[in-house]
Order: C-alpha cells, then sequence, then structure tokens
C-alpha cells in the first residue's frame, strides 16, 4: 500500500459524486453539500474517499458537485492535503455547466459523468473508479481493481451484507459462484438477498463512454448507475463482477446514521482503523492553539481536538476544533462541531451541534426521545455566556 499517490501506479481516475442535496440532513446540508458535513472531530465526510484515493495510489480525482458547493470548495483546494497537488497528481473540482443541453442540472449518477466527459478524456484513464462523496470507510481501491482485472471484468460493483430489513435502500444483486453479477435490482420493494451495492463502481472507461454517447444519441435514458447502467450492462451479456468488502462502511445519509456513525467513531474497538500510520486520513488541518480543560473539567471517553476550552463535563462526545463547553454544563453522547460555543450549566444530550452554533447559559437540549440538532450558527436561549 502506498502512503501517497505517485508511488504506484494505477490508470485509473476517480470520480468522486459529491452533489446530492443530502434533504435528509435537514438543517445541517441547508447551505452545504452532504460530503462537506463534519464527521469524527476533525473531518468532513468526503475526506474519507479523498484519503482512500490517496492511499491507494490514485493519481487524479474528479470532484463532482452541484448543490452549495462553496464549503467543499474551499475545504479541497488544490488537494494538497492529500498529497493530489503533485506534477502528476490532481484533484479537480468540476462544477455543473450547461454543455449541450441548455440549463440542466446532472439529472443521476450517470449522467454527471457523462456531462464531464470532456474532463476524463483529457485524462484518457483506461479505467473510471465511481466514488459516492457521503461514505465513512476505509478501502484500497487498488485491490479492487487487481481483483477487476483478474475477472477481465467490464465493469466491478463494490458489495457488503446488509441487515436484510435494510436491504430495500440499496442496490440489490445476486452472483454466481465466481462474484459474476447474474441479477441486479435498484432499491428493489422485496428484496431476493442482503448483498448490497456500496456504489462504488470500476469501469473500463471506452465501453461506459461508448454506452452513454450512444444512449445520448438514441434518447435512451441513462441517467443513473442503478437504474439504468448497472441493467443495461447486464442486458448486454457484459462481464459484470461484484467486488466484496469486508470493513467498516456506513452511508452516513440520514441525522441517525450521522449520530451514530460519530459514537461508533468513539469506540477504540470500531472496524475503521483511524489511528494506522498506513492508511491515514487526511484533512485540512484548522492549526488552532492546544485545548484547555480546567480544573473543575471532567472529560472521559471523548475525542477532544485542538483549540477546545473545556470547563464543564464531557461524556462519550467529540468536540471538533475550537468548541467551549463553560462550567457547569453536561455533554453526553454527542457531537459538536467546529466552534461551537456551549454556555454555563447547559445540559446537551445525544445531539448533533452545528458549526458556530451558540448555545446559552441554562439551555437544556435533550434528544433522549429523537436526536436533536442544532443547526450552524444558530443561537439557542439566551447569549449571556460573555467571552
Ligand atoms: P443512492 O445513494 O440513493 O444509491 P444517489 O442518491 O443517486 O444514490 O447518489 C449517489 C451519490 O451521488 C450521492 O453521494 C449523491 O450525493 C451523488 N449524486 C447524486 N446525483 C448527483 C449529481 N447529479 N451530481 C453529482 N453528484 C450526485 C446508490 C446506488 C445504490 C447503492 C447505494 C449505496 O444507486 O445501488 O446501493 O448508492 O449507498
Ligand atoms: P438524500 O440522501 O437525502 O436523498 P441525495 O444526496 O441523494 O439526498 O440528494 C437528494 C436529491 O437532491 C437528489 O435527488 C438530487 O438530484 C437532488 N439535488 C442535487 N443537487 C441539487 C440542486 N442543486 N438543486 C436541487 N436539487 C438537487
Amino acid at each position: 500500500m502506498a502512503f501517497f499517490a505517485n508511488q504506484m501506479k494505477t490508470d485509473m481516475l476517480a470520480m468522486i459524486l459529491a452533489g446530492g442535496q443530502g434533504t435528509r440532513l435537514g438543517k445541517l446540508t441547508k447551505s452545504i453539500a452532504k460530503p462537506a458535513v463534519q464527521f469524527g472531530g476533525r473531518y468532513r465526510i468526503i475526506d474519507f474517499a479523498l484519503s482512500n484515493c490517496a492511499n491507494s495510489g490514485i493519481r487524479n480525482v474528479g470532484v463532482v458537485t452541484q448543490y452549495e458547493p462553496l464549503a467543499l470548495n474551499a475545504h479541497i483546494g488544490n488537494g494538497s492535503s492529500w498529497g493530489l497537488d503533485g506534477i502528476d497528481t490532481g484533484v479537480t473540482i468540476l462544477q455543473p455547466y450547461s454543455a449541450k443541453e441548455g440549463n440542466k442540472w446532472f439529472e443521476g449518477t450517470a449522467h454527471a459523468i457523462y456531462q464531464n466527459i470532456d474532463y476524463i478524456d483529457s485524462i484518457n484513464p483506461e479505467h473510471v473508479l465511481i466514488l459516492s462523496g457521503d461514505h465513512i470507510y476505509q478501502m484500497d481501491y487498488d485491490e479492487m481493481l487487481q481483483n477487476h482485472i483478474e475477472n477481465h471484468a467490464s465493469l466491478s460493483v463494490a458489495v457488503i451484507p446488509v441487515p436484510m430489513e435494510e436491504a430495500s435502500r440499496f442496490g440489490i444483486m445476486n452472483t454466481d459462484e465466481n462474484g459474476r453479477i447474474i441479477e441486479f435490482e435498484e432499491k428493489p420493494k422485496m428484496p431476493k438477498s442482503n448483498n448490497a451495492s456500496m456504489g462504488i463502481y470500476i469501469f473500463n472507461w471506452k465501453r461506459l463512454r461508448e454506452l452513454l454517447v450512444n444512449a445520448d444519441s438514441k434518447d435512451v435514458d441513462m441517467s443513473d448507475f442503478g437504474n439504468n447502467v448497472i441493467p443495461a450492462y447486464l442486458e448486454a451479456g457484459e462481464n459484470v463482477y461484484s467486488y466484496r468488502f469486508n470493513g467498516y462502511w456506513k452511508d452516513v445519509g440520514t441525522i441517525d446514521s450521522l449520530w451514530e456513525a460519530n459514537m461508533e467513531f468513539i469506540n477504540l474497538d470500531n472496524e475503521l482503523e483511524i489511528r494506522d500510520r498506513n492508511w491515514r486520513t487526511f484533512s485540512r488541518n484548522l492549526i488552532s492553539p492546544p485545548n484547555f480543560i480546567t480544573e473543575e473539567a471532567s472529560v472521559c471517553d471523548s475525542l477532544v481536538v485542538d483549540g477546545c476550552f473545556v470547563a464543564g463535563e464531557v461524556n462519550h462526545s467529540i468536540l471538533s476544533t475550537n468548541v467551549q463547553v463553560k462550567e457547569g454544563s453536561v455533554v453526553e453522547d454527542s457531537f459538536v462541531m467546529t466552534g461551537a460555543k456551549i454556555g454555563k450549566n447547559v445540559v446537551i444530550k445525544r445531539a448533533i451541534i452545528g458549526e458556530d452554533a451558540v448555545i446559552g447559559d441554562n439551555a437544556v437540549i435533550d434528544g433522549t426521545e429523537e436526536i436533536q440538532v442544532v443547526g450552524y450558527s444558530e443561537v439557542i436561549g439566551e447569549e449571556r455566556n460573555e467571552e
């Protein structure tokens, strides 16, 4: 496994789909795209996909944006945080534009790729890796590529077993004993197995390009990978293989799953090997002063990032960069994003507190019944906590 891009040649371009609005995250995606939402104290969700790319030796990454891309652009910058700013490496942020079809947004995942055909051609890769910008996992894409090549596949789909009761949220497939996909259904009402697509695909670019161009000229709907492209490949008798992934993987598309994934992140036994020096998760470093924990404070079972000031009690929680928790306050089972200020004698339980939120003295945010969310820069209660 390479540490940074460049050390290993994989002739594979990664395209990260980072455009979905993420309506199920409510307030948290009102002004920023889902992949730019903070995670785990030091990260934004897209850091996991970008770091996987860097660690897998992928040299070129295109990030397809659409909805509220500002925070995402600022975060990714020139890609230097992921070592993707070298002479023959790069991250390119692809904004939506109306090239051929008037003022159209990207319609579906495959349409978003089709719209960026000129960019992909300019890199001219043998393989294209399609990723989602909103999954938390650590995966070696080079291993998946080797598998793809060994199988002489023209498409490989990463697959993970999911609980049967959740299967209808995913693309579900059946394979033969060699892992060749013989049946695929996008979000079936009555799933026939629990082998779920992770929405991670490796395509031979030439073949995919041909399919998308042909479909456009014949006015055939090829806008979505799960609904259109995979079924078309199977129908055409292409070699479509599954690639089984066995690690931790979470699609953090809802408030509950985002909260849950953050709580799992605190757990030292989590399958994510966040402390593995050979598979580091990179992010833009905000460079903040060290934490200060006062004498009366109590902090346990928690992740506390640089720049925090803690005078209260913090249990099983994540405090991101520059968070303040004043005296008499209790923060429990919660994820607090960068720059949030928590006043005196506040109680916060089972909550997600947005960036730069201000929680006034004596406020109670209790998510015992249902996870509570405080939005970005939202002010709760009286703002009496003078500096
Ligand atoms: P979904 O997650 O429902 O299912 P979808 O919402 O279409 O798929 O988007 C996948 C990713 O692409 C998301 O990260 C989304 O934000 C992004 N995206 C969507 N449209 C986009 C656009 N026009 N431009 C840029 N980005 C866009 C998919 C598969 C299932 C599979 C699950 C696994 O279709 O088969 O099981 O992923 O999570
Ligand atoms: P969720 O996981 O909450 O369903 P997604 O990330 O899958 O959210 O995206 C939700 C929907 O928002 C998708 O159907 C997507 O096409 C749509 N969408 C994406 N970008 C925009 C935009 N710029 N304006 C309006 N809707 C958008």
